[in-house]
């Protein structure tokens, strides 16, 4: 898309830069799934701090469900797909999904 900008007198073509759609992606509280384990994931998929990472964890525990991150399209959906496999491969319930924000 262009937009025309008019500047002293002079028309000029601006090109209009697009703001991507932004995804929450979302961890799901269980009733199994370790503490430590989801602080993990805050931590190694989410680039979060420990300290960071704790208060996401607990908001979690205690509201059923929070957002560990908002990212592009292709971002959010590679997130939720790599803390899936890592909390299956571990043998834990922990869910993660997205939507629109
Ligand atoms: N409710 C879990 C427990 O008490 C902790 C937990 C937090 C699990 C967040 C999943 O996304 C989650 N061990």
């Amino acid at each position: 898309m262009t937009t025309k900008k008019q500047t002293e007198g002079a028309v000029e073509t601006l090109p209009q830069i697009e703001t991507p759609k932004m995804y929450k992606v979302i961890l799901l509280n269980d009733d199994y799934t370790p503490m430590d384990f989801v602080i993990l994931i805050l931590r190694r998929f989410f680039a979060k701090s420990e300290e960071e990472s704790t208060k996401i964890m607990l908001d979690v525990h205690k509201k059923w469900s929070g957002v560990a991150g908002v990212f592009t399209l292709e971002i959010a959906e590679m997130k939720v797909m790599q803390v899936n496999q890592f909390a299956r491969s571990n043998q834990h319930p922990l869910k993660c999904m997205m939507e629109p924000e």
